[in-house]
């Protein structure tokens, strides 16, 4: 078994959470925010048998979207740095992180 932590937009977190549930699978929706913005975004934690994890990233892959933001000059971002311009970063769609899962019990 693994689990699978996904860091997902906020924006297209409930398209994601509608999908998985759809096809199956158990989702649990955690309300985070990115270290180098500090905006929010939404990690979810998804349990599932070895061979369904690509099941998993194929819907990450497909509702999920890529985006640029821009961080205002005026903003400081990340521990203590900040610009002098806006600066533009790319956030993916996804950040995925597959964990083996020693045991898994329901009780
Ligand atoms: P944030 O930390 O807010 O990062 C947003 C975007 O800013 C990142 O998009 C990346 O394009 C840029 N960025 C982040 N840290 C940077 C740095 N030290 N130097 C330059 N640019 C930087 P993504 O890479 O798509 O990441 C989206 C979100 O996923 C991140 O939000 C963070 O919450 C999470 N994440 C990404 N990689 C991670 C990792 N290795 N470990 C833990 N969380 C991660």
């Amino acid at each position: 078994m693994k689990l699978v932590i996904a860091i997902v937009h906020k924006e297209d977190s409930g398209a994601i959470c509608h999908a998985l549930t759809k096809e199956g699978f158990f989702v649990t929706k955690l309300p985070t925010t990115g270290g180098f913005l500090l905006s929010g975004n939404v990690t979810l934690l998804c349990g599932v048998e070895d061979d369904k994890v690509d099941d998993i990233i194929s819907v990450l892959r497909k509702e999920g979207r890529q985006r640029t933001e821009v961080v205002p000059s005026t903003a400081s971002y990340g521990i203590g740095v900040s610009t002098a311009y806006p600066l533009e970063v790319t956030v993916g769609g996804a950040t995925v992180f597959v964990v083996p899962v020693d045991r898994f019990e329901k009780l």
